[in-house]
């Protein structure tokens, strides 16, 4: 086997040749398409003389090739591998080649391929290679007219981007129709469906009064499940212009749902393509959790258009530049939308989650990586929300005006062309005077920076101060880093919570209640005086820098911060550090053999959060929730995953039963009569009192849990039910779970939340049943969502079982990248992941891992991402 090849950024150079124009008829059948693409091509003035003309293609049968109107021979081009090459063409030219594909066997979900009777495409990063010859790159913009023919009973809508131009009927019962966008484009927005949907419409007028048509395809079945995802679209159009000033810039805005696709959703120019999980949604079907992620992922597809479409990257190690910059977008929609505390714990969560372990694993990459071996492995939580956090900083450091500025100058000057993140920072500095120079480490430097804090308070002369101690970590290929720019949002607290003036040395007083600290070296000292008593510090508030953070706080300081603290999100953060300390403390003490004991003084700020009055439900709920086992693990330099499985759940029994009365009088408070209705108030309410429920399952029978899933009036409800149901060791367990697949086997989404509930499950024996599970006729290995709902949910958040000592789940996860490694090969490196954080465990557990990782590593016929995933793991 050939060794897979390493493109570097250090490499790139502008294009020799631009296809400015592309006509492409993509002609359907049943055991084959036949795709002509005549490119308009144009050599660049930039280009050396004979200069060549290459162009990617993959799985392509070549028909025929023809420079202006004369078929090349033999020796006019070369075919060699996934590369087609014109030697020295001339400067303009007109190139058309046919050639022929086959979706109806294509199971990658990437170019053209065939979905429950749908055709569709899917071409970021590197899928138009798939569907014809083209050079391949995000820096190539060209103008596209598209006509797509098919069987005309089979494949009534005809799709593709920009305005419909022409359509008719053809003979042998075809017909075609012929699109235009209007704008120039990458290959990698391209897209055209041929399928048998329904439409849902409505209509958007812009804030300069022009009409929108909005046209959602989906199966006939799910017509009535676009509500939601409709007014999501049209939350978005306007918040986008009032926020920022952007228009939506065609007079039509398509989005087509399916079921089989391999992320969230894709931005394709006027015709996004959806995973159905971020359109379809009833209050019967799906939960609040679903109802907030469409309106998200609505909101971040709709906001591509300008970050992204409009103005787009000039190779794909820039992705962060579109990718962090429309997820800070479209959290700060939903912020708008919503709760914005409660959007950013979530988001703060799953950074931690999911960023953190990446940035310390041997994937670790900065959120502008320097090289890759497939593409689709850097579509990380690193690019997208690390990224998305390094954009937050910069407006933190400029403050909304300024940042809004910059956003006004980076679209002015970048419109219409493909650029690079240094573009977006240059555009940010000169539009607000801040100097970026050393905040651009953020873009180069991988690692999660550890910033340590120690405080000194001085009575005598009323100073206090904080010193701060930053240090980024090492990660594969990147040692020895140097001190970023770190904002510090922060505060200090009196005695009685009350905030104390800021005012640092050699500053006027008073100083404001809460400031931004600027950390540019490795040490810095802030010395605020007229400090009268020794207050208790709020840094980092609304995790205001992507750092593990590091205090001296004592337990009874995080308890003040918790009830105290005027930034709602750095009073959950109190929670998860007290919570942390709790359980990271049992583990030591289940090692020795001590006997577990919860402080009186923790179960007694848990009952007073519980309890409180005022407090916003949905931030009480939060604030209950113990980090999960993985998080836990995190916080381990060797993870014992026993140890924090038993006392993780010692913490919640004794919470259980010390709260019993409070757990029960919140539960029965948060009931709701009347109809299903996602706000942000009905929603806090549910998220309660599923925590309640949760706890409550501890100290009640099964019977009680039972009723509760049986008297659910919505899937919110419902499935908070079965999943605390699937976790009990109980009868009442497999009646719930027969119950609700016999409720629900016509709805593959819902049955995606079915499989989910199992593989969290804490029940003796989840591991064999979801082994059997996935013999289940509803199970479908070709479908990423199944794949993620059984098996990614097993391996990502149910570590008790994965990590079993018999190594079954480990066997479990190797034979599932074995077989996806043919199927779907990008899935299969998603998933292969799941092994990256193995050199954390004991010696046992990392044995068995490794040995998993070799028997990947030697499969034959290795895709090339699964090989990058397993090679770095095992370097
Ligand atoms: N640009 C999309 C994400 C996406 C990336 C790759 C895909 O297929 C391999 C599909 C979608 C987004 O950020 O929404
Ligand atoms: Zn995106």
């Amino acid at each position: 086997m050939t060794e897979p090849v390493e493109t570097h950024l250090k490499d790139y150079k502008r294009p020799d040749f631009n296809v400015e124009t592309v006509e492409l008829h993509a002609d359907i059948f049943e055991t084959e398409t036949f795709v002509t693409a005549s490119l308009g091509v144009k050599k660049s003035p930039e280009a050396a003389d004979g200069a060549s003309f290459l162009l990617d293609g993959r799985e392509l049968e070549l028909l025929s090739i023809e420079l202006d109107g004369r078929t090349l021979t033999d020796g006019e081009y070369t075919l060699e591998g996934e590369v087609l090459t014109l030697q020295a063409p001339p400067d303009v030219f007109c190139l058309t080649t046919k050639v022929k594909i086959h979706p109806e066997t294509n199971t990658s979900l990437e170019g053209l391929y065939l979905a429950d009777g749908t055709f569709l495409t899917q071409c970021e990063a590197e899928g138009f290679r798939r569907i014809t010859f083209f050079p391949d790159r995000p820096d190539v913009m060209s103008s596209y007219r598209c006509t797509v023919s098919a069987d005309k009973e089979k494949y009534p809508v005809l799709l593709a981007n920009g305005n419909l131009v022409d359509e008719g009927e053809l003979p042998g019962g075809r017909h075609f129709a012929t699109w235009e966008d209007p704008h120039k484009k990458p290959s990698y927005l391209f897209a055209m469906v041929a399928g048998d949907l329904a439409c849902r419409e409505d209509t958007f007028t812009t804030a300069s009064g022009r009409e929108v048509a909005l046209k959602f395809h989906v199966d006939h079945q799910d017509a009535d499940k676009c509500g939601h995802a409709i007014e999501s679209l049209k939350k978005s159009m306007a918040w986008d212009e009032q926020t920022f000033g952007l228009e939506y810039d065609l007079d039509i805005y398509m989005v087509v749902a399916t079921h089989s696709f391999n992320a969230g959703a894709m931005e394709n120019k006027g015709l996004n393509v959806f995973n159905s999980k971020y359109v379809l949604a009833k209050p019967e079907t799906a939960t609040d959790t679903d109802f907030q992620g469409i309106e998200g992922v609505i909101g971040h597809e709709y906001f591509h258009n300008w970050t992204g479409n409009r103005v787009t990257l000039c190779n794909w190690f820039q992705l962060s530049l579109k990718e962090g910059l429309t997820v800070f977008r479209d959290q700060e929609f939903s912020s708008d939308m919503g709760s914005r505390a409660v959007k950013r714990i979530a988001d703060v969560r799953g950074l931690r989650a999911s960023q953190f372990p990446e940035d310390a694993g041997p994937m670790a990459h900065p959120i502008r990586p320097e090289s890759y071996i497939e593409m689709n492995n850097f579509y990380t939580a690193t690019v997208y929300n690390k990224g998305a956090e390094v954009i937050r900083m910069i407006h933190t450091f400029l403050g909304p005006e300024g940042f809004r500025k910059g956003m006004d100058l980076y679209v002015a000057r970048h419109d219409g062309s493909a650029v690079a993140c240094e573009d977006f920072v240059a555009a940010m500095e000169d539009a607000s005077g801040v100097d970026l120079s050393r905040f651009r480490l953020w873009y180069s430097q991988a690692g999660t920076p550890t910033v340590t804090v120690t405080r000194a308070f001085d009575a005598e002369t009323s100073r206090y101060t904080l010193t701060f101690t930053q240090k980024v970590p090492d990660t594969p290929g990147q040692a020895n880093k140097k001190a970023m720019q770190i904002p510090v949002r922060m505060g200090l607290l009196g005695g009685n919570g009350a905030p104390i003036p800021l005012t640092l040395e050699g500053e006027a007083s008073p100083g404001p209640l809460e400031r931004v600290l600027s950390l540019s070296s490795a040490l810095e000292s802030f010395t605020f005086t007229g400090v009268e008593k020794e207050p208790v510090p709020s840094l980092f508030r609304g995790f205001s820098a992507p750092v593990n953070q590091v205090t001296d706080l004592t337990e009874a300081e995080l308890i003040f911060l918790l009830a105290h603290d005027q930034d709602s999100f750095n009073r959950w953060d109190a929670a998860q550090q007290l919570y942390a300390n709790t359980i990271l403390g049992m583990v030591a003490d289940l090692e020795k053999g001590e006997p577990l004991a919860l402080s009186t003084d923790l179960v007694a700020a848990v009952q007073k959060t519980l309890t409180h009055p005022t407090l916003d439900k949905a931030l009480i709920a939060q604030a209950l929730t113990l980090p999960s086992e993985t998080e836990l693990g995190d916080r381990m330099a060797e993870i014992d995953v026993d140890g924090i499985h038993a006392a993780r759940e010692f913490v919640a029994d004794t919470l259980a039963v010390a709260l019993k009365e409070g757990w029960r009088s919140v539960y029965e408070a948060c009931k709701e009569d009347g109809p299903y209705c996602p706000d942000t108030q009905s929603m806090a309410k549910r998220r309660l009192k599923g925590l309640c429920l949760s706890y409550l399952s501890r100290v009640e029978s099964p019977a009680f849990v039972m009723d509760a899933f049986a008297s659910a009036a919505n899937m919110t409800d419902e499935l908070a039910a079965l999943t605390v149901l699937a976790g009990m060791d109980a009868p009442e367990s497999d009646e719930a779970m027969d119950r609700f697949y016999g409720a629900w086997k016509g709805d593959t989404l819902v049955l995606d939340k079915w499989f989910t509930a199992q593989s969290l499950s804490n029940r003796p024996g989840t591991l064999e049943r979801v082994a059997t599970l996935m013999d289940h006729p509803d199970f479908d290995i070709k479908n990423p969502n199944k794949v993620r709902a059984l098996i990614g949910a097993f391996c990502q958040a149910n570590p008790w079982h994965f990590h079993r000592l018999d190594g079954k789940g480990y066997d479990l996860l190797a034979d599932t990248v074995i077989a996806l490694n043919t199927i779907n090969p990008s899935i299969a490196a998603r998933m292969a992941s799941g092994f990256n954080r193995w050199k954390r465990y004991d010696e046992k557990r990392q044995g068995l891992m490794k040995a998993r990782l070799e028997r990947i590593k030697g499969t034959e016929n290795l895709a090339n991402g699964v090989f990058e995933i397993v090679s770095k793991a095992l370097a």
